[in-house]
């Protein structure tokens, strides 16, 4: 064997080896074989699309869920590129669908959202699924690749001419690796939705084959957003009383941190914030959501005495008085984002908490300058919220002092014990 073939298969073995490893272990590259992580198969996918449509190539990404529970994601970008990589006998293609962790490999610096949460990318997608094709509209031309549990069925194959450019992925999930075999159409539906309104102007579709109607439509919906975190603050308080007139959006980047983060007040008392590092949704909050919270407080306390308007409070003002009838969401770009927490969704990144405290606190100055009556109701809400927090204080210790479980030792029945 000449050296190049040598490499060349030697390169094989290792990739088969490491498709092997993600279906033997399913749960270490996806998180769990449940239904949580069949639907990540899907958005592993869409990831890379979104990637594309990032980068300023794809405007349109089409989701269908197809009659038997195989998914079929479309995007209109440029394409896979399927040419021969000399030395490694490889095509881009090839590389995407069967290297792990293949997803950061091009366009390095980058904010890829596919290098994210678990950011295993198509190849685990692959391994994991009894059936994947991959159809390529490039140079003219449509190819065509199809695998198995990983393993190619067949080669590189153009299928005739195109007048356009885009990606087609199809994967049917393994049944005998996943306990949960059928997509939830809302689940999808609410990724999409999030999606749409954290990268505005992409347009996101969802289509369901397994629900046709009789007149023969299938269950669709249609996801864009054109102001992005605005219309998404706007569409979590739709049936909320609004205290301020519009949503604020702040857009800002520090220290290479692209921050974006829009934010109302209702009348409400709950606090409602939504946070995204590179589209992944940090439930568990962390670095970014601290920045915020920083910079929101420290802003509107110095805003609020710089102005004289705490004068009639009265009361002293706590960092949780700010965020009451608050609804926002925080989106930050992160080049390597470290998760922790239980379940990995909590950012770690420690040089993130200061970007955006500071994005924040500038981007929020100049808003309430330049809209005193805004930041008057806000203000005024905040020192309500201390206000009623105080009273509610005093009322329970007022009650604790009637009880006779307080002060004076123990209620007659059980002193004798
Ligand atoms: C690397 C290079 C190029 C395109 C892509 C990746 C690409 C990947 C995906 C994944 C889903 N949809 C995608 N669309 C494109 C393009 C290189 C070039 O054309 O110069």
């Amino acid at each position: 064997m000449s050296e190049e073939k040598e490499q060349y298969s030697a390169s094989n073995i290792q990739v088969l080896e490491g498709l092997e490893a993600v279906r033997k272990r399913p749960a270490m590259y996806i998180g769990d074989i449940s239904a949580k992580g069949l639907h990540h198969l899907v958005y592993e996918v869409v990831d890379n699309s979104i990637d594309e449509a990032l980068a300023g190539y794809a405007t349109d990404i089409e989701v269908t869920i197809n009659p038997d529970n195989s998914i079929t994601v479309v995007d209109n970008g440029r394409g896979i590129p399927v040419d021969m990589h000399e030395k490694e006998h490889k095509s881009a293609l090839e590389v995407v669908l069967t290297v792990l962790h293949a997803g950061g490999k091009f366009d390095k610096g980058s904010y890829k959202v596919s290098g994210g949460l678990h950011g295993v990318g198509v190849s685990c997608v692959n391994a994991l699924s009894t059936y994947l094709r991959a159809e390529i509209h490039r140079n003219g031309k449509a190819y065509m690749l199809e695998y198995s549990c990983g393993k190619p069925t067949c080669d590189l194959t153009v299928i005739g001419e195109s007048d356009h450019t885009g990606t087609m992925i199809t994967f049917k999930p393994d049944d005998s690796i996943f306990v949960v075999h059928e997509y939830d159409y809302s689940t999808l539906a609410n990724r999409l939705r999030d999606l749409a309104f954290l990268n505005a102007g992409i347009t996101l579709t969802l289509t369901d084959l397994r629900d046709v109607a009789e007149d023969g439509t299938p269950r669709h919906e249609r996801f864009y957003s054109a102001e992005g975190l605005r219309e998404f603050v706007r569409y979590i308080d739709s049936n909320k009383e609004s205290l301020i007139d519009d949503v604020i959006d702040l857009k800002t980047e520090r220290q290479g941190i692209p921050v974006e983060v829009a934010l109302t007040y209702n009348s409400t008392y709950n606090e409602n914030v939504y946070s995204f590092v590179n589209n992944i949704n940090t439930i568990e909050g962390g670095t970014h959501l601290t920045g915020f919270r920083r910079g929101l407080t420290s802003t509107l306390k110095k805003y609020a005495e710089d102005n004289n308007l705490l004068k009639n409070a009265k009361v002293e003002i706590a960092s949780d008085d700010f965020r009451e009838g608050l609804t926002a969401v925080v989106s930050v770009k992160v080049m390597e984002p470290q998760f922790e927490g239980q379940t990995k969704t909590k950012l770690g990144n420690s040089e993130v908490i200061g970007a955006v405290q500071t994005s924040v606190s500038e981007a929020l100055r100049n808003y309430l300058e330049e809209n005193p009556r805004q930041a008057r109701t806000i203000v005024d809400k905040v020192i309500l919220a201390a206000q009623a927090r105080h009273a509610a204080n005093n009322a329970r210790k007022q009650v604790q002092r009637k009880s006779p479980l307080s002060g004076g030792g123990l209620p007659g029945k059980l002193a004798d014990c």
